[in-house]
């Protein structure tokens, strides 16, 4: 049976050794429980490290340690206290984690981390590739292992891959910074689907993508040769009832059982006769988070509004994290200061202004805290998502109670009846607080209760559960595709009809079929193997060789012209058969050239890298070069600028890869290619191309036509081959 193998970097277990015995505790982490329906019976094990490196135990605990890892579906990938250091705090947390959060003048970029993150990547391939069968699915998870699909991929090209990013993913300009960019795009790109918070983040990726690796994207696909990738925006939801029955159960507590802090809270509401108010803020304590700035801000509103000294108190809880880390470590000194330097500026004898907590809480105190809060206020300058704003609204029994959240974390894009703030205004901060504070309890239920709805429909089961669809839905399509390609069956069957037809004709198109596009259409000249090829099926007999391209005259003429292959160019418009001259098929002019041509060289000077190729009855503007955004732009609106005078002339817009071409109307490969076969009679017809100029041929040729579509673009051809080096295969066999 197939299993699906769950990789991240920690397992969701945690191990502790204890007088040389191994005690294991699952995380509770929103991870662990939102891959719960997908790492359960026997069909799933979680590959990650354990947390304990491979000094810290010796060969019997080690034993112990996989024995009570199984036990859990768990494998551990072993890692030293240098693999952790160069690859966990080296290149993850000191280079990828600044980076991919807008952090660059915390972002180190050290040679040594980066190879010793490559050899951990290495380390989870190896351990992936020893639990791995054929019909697995895998799915990688976060910035650590960005290099882990294409490493799976290399050695299992046929297993279905996964990965899903937890942080933000940069936008190009910043992503482009990072020398090793091309390394980490592949890396990621041995996936089939990858998964991202938000669209935002989906397209700054699509468009590294576009740009750093020139992969060409339609939608949300990214083509390469053999593959199609797709991209997509899954938002992680939290586990709601957990938080929403834990707080139901809070409430009906009785005094007895409640906690410590509990009773803190509720002495000091009591006291306050009901005018404290609680202002919630709970973070690891990362500087991606705003925490300096969130206590900034709260000082400035304490200035701006006196009314409400006394009375509103931020509770705040930084769990600590990364604390080896001399950034973090800064950051909790300038934290400890500004708390101090607050809590002096307006402390009164009853009333100190922050509570802060600089340690983690167990699960039953965090509750304490949401139920108890009027409002929370997260202010993250980056944050992926923000789970924690999802489980103070999914805590809310009562539906009061109001979130201030950073328009800069994912959790934003979803929850627009929050109040979204820019983390950096402190004037917008202060003012929302303010307002929040007063907001009347009709509305917070109003927000509230539209807020908890979709989170209870979208929580993290649903999350996980529409990630794995996702990625078995492309397995299905590349089933498809598999049934499509041109297997060895299928190729000996096309071989021996060749062999057995007495009258045989082959519509072959050029560029991106028998040669590769280059950056100047002028210099995909043919090689000397496609030579070879075209000579040999040219001299089989009763064989027909027809070149059919959107080439011009010409440049065909120069390259083909002492070949006696029949030749048909500008998309039908013109022929050459043998030895013969060069005639029109269609009836064609070129008197309109006046005034489209000077309309095309107005758009080639002010899109930098276009050109204009001018055929003899057709106009071609080439945007290959351009950047991608701005040359599908400029395309797009001169499309606009020249619909008019196309209609008068009776001309048409071919729209090729990466070209738009105008030429009359009309002519299409598929109507010049069905004109070549009248007056013979042809047992053995077979077309192949790349473009969707292609599609015409495909389509207008007899059904019986062995049509071949080259790379994995949506198609009528009955087959397809994956590349030109298989076209050139494919053509050996006839000959
Ligand atoms: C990364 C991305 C993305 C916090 N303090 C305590 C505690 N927590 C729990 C919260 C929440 C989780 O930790 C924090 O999750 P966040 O999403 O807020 O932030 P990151 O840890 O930075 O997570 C983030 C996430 O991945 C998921 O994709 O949302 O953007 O940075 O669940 O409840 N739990 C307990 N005690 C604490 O003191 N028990």
């Amino acid at each position: 049976m197939s299993k699906t193998i769950i990789i991240s970097n920690r397992l969701p277990l945690q191990l502790k050794i204890r007088d040389n015995t191994i005690e294991t505790t699952p995380s509770v982490g929103g991870l662990a429980t939102g891959m719960k329906s997908v790492h359960s019976q026997n069909n799933s094990i979680w590959i990650g490290w354990s947390g304990l490196t491979e000094e810290e135990f010796n060969l019997d605990l080690k034993n112990q340690v996989n024995t009570a890892l199984a036990k859990h579906q768990c494998v551990g990938v072993p890692l030293t206290q240098d693999d952790i250091e160069g690859f966990y705090y080296g290149f993850s947390n000191n280079t990828l984690w600044p980076l991919f959060h807008y952090f660059m003048e915390y972002t180190e970029f050290e040679k040594s981390t980066w190879n010793t993150y490559q050899q951990v990547n290495q380390k989870f391939a190896d351990i992936v590739l020893e639990n791995l069968d054929d019909g697995d699915t895998v799915w990688v998870h976060d910035y650590q292992l960005l290099l882990l699909p294409e490493m799976i991929r290399k050695k299992k090209p046929n297993v279905s891959i996964g990965f899903f990013l937890h942080i933000p993913f940069p936008s190009y300009e910043v992503f482009r910074t990072i020398p090793c960019r091309e390394e980490l795009l592949k890396g990621m790109l041995g996936a089939d689907l990858l998964g991202f918070h938000t669209y935002d983040y989906e397209r700054h990726f699509l468009s590294s993508v576009q740009r750093i690796l020139g992969y060409e994207i339609s939608f949300n696909n990214i083509h390469l040769d053999n593959r199609i990738i797709k991209v997509d925006s899954f938002p992680m939801g939290i586990d709601y009832n957990k938080f929403h029955d834990a707080a139901e159960a809070h409430n009906n507590q009785e005094k007895k059982d409640q906690t410590e802090i509990q009773r803190e809270i509720d002495k000091h509401l009591n006291k306050s006769k009901n005018q404290a108010k609680l202002i919630l803020s709970i973070d690891r304590l990362d500087y991606t988070k705003g925490i300096a700035n969130r206590l900034r801000a709260f000082e400035y509103f304490l200035d701006k509004y006196p009314q409400f000294k006394g009375k509103a108190r931020l509770v705040m809880l930084a769990v600590p994290s990364r604390s080896d880390v001399p950034q973090y470590q800064r950051l909790k000194n300038e934290i400890d200061q500004l708390v101090g330097r607050i809590n002096g500026k307006f402390a009164e004898v009853s009333w100190t202004p922050i509570w802060y907590f600089y340690r983690s809480m167990p699960f039953e105190n965090l509750i304490d805290l949401y139920t108890s809060s009027e409002v929370a206020l997260l202010t993250p300058i980056r944050d992926g998502m923000n789970l924690v704003a999802k489980e103070y609204i999914a805590s809310k029994v009562d539906k009061k109670g109001v979130l201030i959240l950073s328009e800069m974390t994912g959790a934003s894009n979803e929850m627009s009846e929050a109040l979204i703030i820019n983390p950096n205004n402190f004037e917008e901060i202060a003012d929302t607080l303010k307002f929040a504070l007063e907001m009347p309890e009709e509305e917070q239920i109003k927000r509230n209760n539209a807020l908890q709805k979709r989170l209870q429909r979208y929580n993290v089961e649903k999350w996980a559960n529409d990630f794995m669809e996702a990625l078995e839905g492309i397995k299905n399509d590349t089933k498809e595709y598999s049934l499509k390609k041109v297997s060895d069956s299928i190729q000996s069957a096309m071989t021996s009809d060749f062999n057995k037809a007495k009258n045989k004709v082959l519509f072959i198109d050029y560029d991106g079929t028998l040669v590769q596009f280059e950056k100047l259409p002028e210099n995909a000249k043919p090689t000397q193997r496609v030579f070879d090829l075209l000579d040999a099926l040219h001299e089989q007999p009763n064989t027909k060789v027809i070149i059919i391209t959107g080439r011009d005259r010409d440049t065909i003429q120069k390259w083909f012209g002492h070949k006696e292959y029949t030749l048909i160019t500008e998309h039908g418009a013109w022929l050459k058969e043998g030895k013969k001259d060069w005639e029109l098929m269609e009836r064609v002019d070129n008197k309109w050239f006046g005034s489209i041509l000077p309309i095309l060289e107005s758009f080639t000077d002010r899109t930098p890298g276009s050109l204009v190729e001018e055929k003899r009855y057709s106009l071609a503007w080439h945007f290959r070069n351009v950047d991608p955004d701005l040359g599908k732009r400029r395309a797009n609106s001169l499309k606009t600028t020249i619909q008019q005078l196309i209609a008068n002339h009776n001309l048409e817009i071919l729209e090729g890869d990466k070209v738009l071409e105008i030429k009359v109307s009309g002519v299409s490969k598929g109507k010049s290619a069905s004109k070549m076969l009248l007056g013979t009679s042809y047992d053995f017809i077979f077309a192949i191309g790349d473009d969707w100029t292609d599609e015409h041929l495909f389509r207008e040729l007899p059904e019986s036509t062995y049509t071949i579509k080259v790379g994995l673009k949506k198609t009528v051809a009955k087959y397809y081959v994956q590349d030109i080096d298989q076209v050139h295969e494919l053509l050996n066999t006839f000959v």
